[in-house]
C-alpha cells in the first residue's frame, strides 16, 4: 500500500476545472500614496524598525498597480484560465468606511479586470488579503467588533462596483495567519504579540462573523443579479503524528487541525467551534486562574448565522508538521517539528511533503461535508543564488499535483480548481523579497522593473503551462 503512494498516477481533473496563479495587493501593487489611496497596516508595519528583512517594503514591490499589462502577458505565458488577485482596502476606503469612496482606486481594478477579461482570464477577487485600512487599526482592527460592519460596507462598495464582471469572490484570506501571525506572534501587521493567549481568539472571532456578513450580503442583495460564488480561503499544514505508534501523539496531530484549519472550517461548515476546542481552552483558562475560557462564544443566532456561510471550500495549502502532546506551552498543548530527510525549502516553515496535501483534502472531505474544494494556493519558495533553472519547484508542483489528482480520482474529494502560489517573486511579508514563490523572477535592481519581467529570464524555462501539466 505505502509504495502505491509514491507512483504517479496519470489522468484528468474534470471539465472547466480552475487553473489559475494568485497574488495579494500589498505584495505586488506598489503605488503605496498614487491617487487618493489611505494608509494600510502594511505600510505602517513595513515602516517600522526590525520589522521587515533587509527593510524591504512595499511601496514600490512589483508595480502591478502600473503594469497591468505586462502582469496579464505573463499570465498569458502560463496559460491559466483564471487569475487570483486581491483589493486593497484602502484603496477603495482610504479611511476605511464610506465617508469616501475613492473612484481612482475603483478604476485600477477596472482596468484590470477588463484586461483579464480580454485576455480570456476570469479574475478570483479577495476582498480581505491582510491590508487593513490604518484608519481602523486605530480604532482596534479586528480587536474591536465594529469591524464586522465596516468589512460588509467595504464587501458592499466592492460587490456592487465589480460585480457584475467578477463571479468569484474570496472574502478572507487565511483568518488563521491574521489571527496567529498578526496578533499573536506579532511578527506580521498589526503587529500585536502582548496577548497571545486572548488576542488571536477576539480576532478570530470577528473574522468569522465578518465573513459571514459579507456572504450573507451577497447572498441577499448580489446573487440573483450577479450570479457568483462566495467563500472563505482556510490555510491548514497537514499534521502527522510524531510517532505514529503512541496514541498521545495520534490526539495531538488531531489537536493540532481542530486548532488550524477547524478553528474556521467548524463554525463555516459545521457550526460553532468544535467540542475538542472549546473544551481544551475553557479547560486551560480556568486552570490559568481565569474565570472564563479566552475563546469566545457565538450565541445560538450566531451559530445558526455562520453555518452555511460557503458557496465552495477556498483551501491554502503548503506544508506537513510532526505533531506530539506537550502539557504545557500553548493553548492546545501539542508540539511541532519536521523530519529532518523532508526537502528544505527557501522558508524555514516549509518543508516538501507531498502525501499531506493528499491526506488533508480527505480531511476536508469527510470532515465538513464533502463541500466543493477550490485550492486557492500552493507553492514553494527558494532563497539565495538561483539559476533561474527552477528544479526543485517543478519537483514541488508535480507531485503536490499529482497527490491532488489522486485525491480526486480515487478518494472522490470534489476538487474544483487549482491556484499556485504566486505569479511573480514578491513582497514575502516580514521576510522581504529574499524568499522567492514566483513563477517569473523580479529584477529588483532594474529601476523599471520591466526588463525582467516578462522576459526570457522568466522562471520555468521547463515548466510549460498549466496546459500542458499532467491533468
Ligand atoms: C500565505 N506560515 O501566507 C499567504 O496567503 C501569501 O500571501 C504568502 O505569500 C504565501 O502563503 C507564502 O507564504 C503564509 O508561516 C504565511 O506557515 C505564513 C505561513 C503560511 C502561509
Amino acid at each position: 500500500m505505502e509504495c502505491l503512494q509514491i507512483l504517479p498516477i496519470y489522468g484528468h481533473f474534470p471539465e472547466g476545472f480552475v487553473w489559475s496563479v494568485a497574488t495579494a495587493s500589498y505584495q505586488i501593487e506598489g503605488a503605496w500614496r498614487a491617487d487618493g489611496k489611505g494608509l494600510s497596516i502594511w505600510d505602517a508595519f513595513t515602516h517600522t524598525a526590525f520589522r521587515i528583512a533587509n527593510y524591504d517594503t512595499g511601496d514600490i514591490a512589483c508595480d502591478s498597480y502600473n503594469k497591468i499589462s505586462e502582469d496579464v502577458e505573463m499570465l498569458k505565458k502560463l496559460r491559466v484560465n483564471h487569475y487570483r488577485f486581491s483589493v486593497s482596502w484602502p484603496r477603495i476606503l482610504p479611511d476605511g468606511t464610506t465617508r469616501q469612496i475613492n473612484q481612482a482606486g475603483l478604476n485600477h481594478y477596472h482596468r484590470l479586470v477588463d484586461a483579464l477579461l480580454a485576455a480570456n482570464i476570469k479574475p478570483q477577487v479577495t476582498l480581505y488579503h491582510w491590508d487593513l485600512p490604518q484608519a481602523l487599526q486605530n480604532v482596534g482592527g479586528w480587536e474591536n467588533d465594529t469591524i464586522i460592519e465596516r468589512f460588509r460596507d467595504y464587501a458592499d462598495v466592492v460587490f456592487s462596483n465589480l460585480g457584475d464582471k467578477v463571479k468569484f469572490w474570496i472574502t478572507i484570506n487565511e483568518p488563521y495567519n491574521v489571527a496567529n501571525i498578526g496578533h499573536g506572534y506579532g511578527t506580521a501587521a498589526p503587529g500585536i504579540s502582548s496577548r497571545p493567549g486572548t488576542a488571536p481568539y477576539i480576532v478570530g472571532h470577528n473574522l468569522i462573523k465578518a465573513h459571514a456578513e459579507a456572504w450573507h450580503l451577497y447572498n441577499d442583495k448580489y446573487r440573483a443579479k450577479q450570479g457568483g460564488i462566495v467563500g472563505i480561503t482556510i490555510n491548514s499544514d497537514w499534521a502527522e503524528p510524531r510517532n505514529p505508534y503512541k496514541q498521545e501523539d495520534i490526539d495531538a496531530a488531531r489537536r493540532f487541525l481542530e486548532f488550524q484549519i477547524g478553528w474556521f472550517a467548524h463554525p463555516v461548515f459545521n457550526g460553532d467551534y468544535s467540542d475538542l476546542m472549546k473544551n481544551r481552552i475553557r479547560e486551560r483558562s480556568l486552570a490559568g486562574g481565569r474565570p472564563i475560557s479566552r475563546l469566545p462564544e457565538f450565541t445560538p443566532e450566531e451559530v445558526k448565522r455562520i453555518k452555511g456561510t460557503h458557496d465552495y471550500f477556498g483551501f491554502n495549502h503548503y506544508t506537513t508538521i510532526l505533531a506530539s502532546n506537550l502539557d504545557f506551552k500553548n493553548l492546545q498543548g501539542v508540539g511541532t517539528i519536521y523530519d529532518r530527510t523532508w526537502l528544505n525549502s527557501g522558508s524555514t516553515w516549509l518543508k516538501v511533503t507531498p502525501p499531506g496535501f493528499r491526506k488533508i483534502l480527505n480531511f476536508i472531505k469527510n470532515e465538513y461535508g464533502s463541500p466543493p474544494i477550490y485550492i486557492t494556493e500552493n507553492g514553494i519558495s527558494e532563497r539565495g543564488d538561483m539559476d533561474l533553472n527552477d528544479v526543485h519547484r517543478i519537483h514541488y508542483y508535480e507531485s503536490y499535483l499529482n497527490q491532488a489528482l489522486k485525491a480526486y480520482l480515487i478518494d472522490g474529494v470534489d476538487i474544483r480548481g487549482y491556484t499556485a502560489w504566486t505569479l511573480m517573486d514578491n513582497l514575502e511579508w516580514a521576510a522581504g523579497f529574499d524568499e522567492k514563490f514566483g513563477f517569473f523572477y523580479v529584477n529588483h535592481s532594474d529601476p523599471s522593473l520591466i526588463s525582467s519581467r516578462p522576459s526570457p529570464v522568466s522562471r520555468g524555462g521547463e515548466f510549460s503551462g498549466f496546459g500542458s501539466v499532467p491533468s
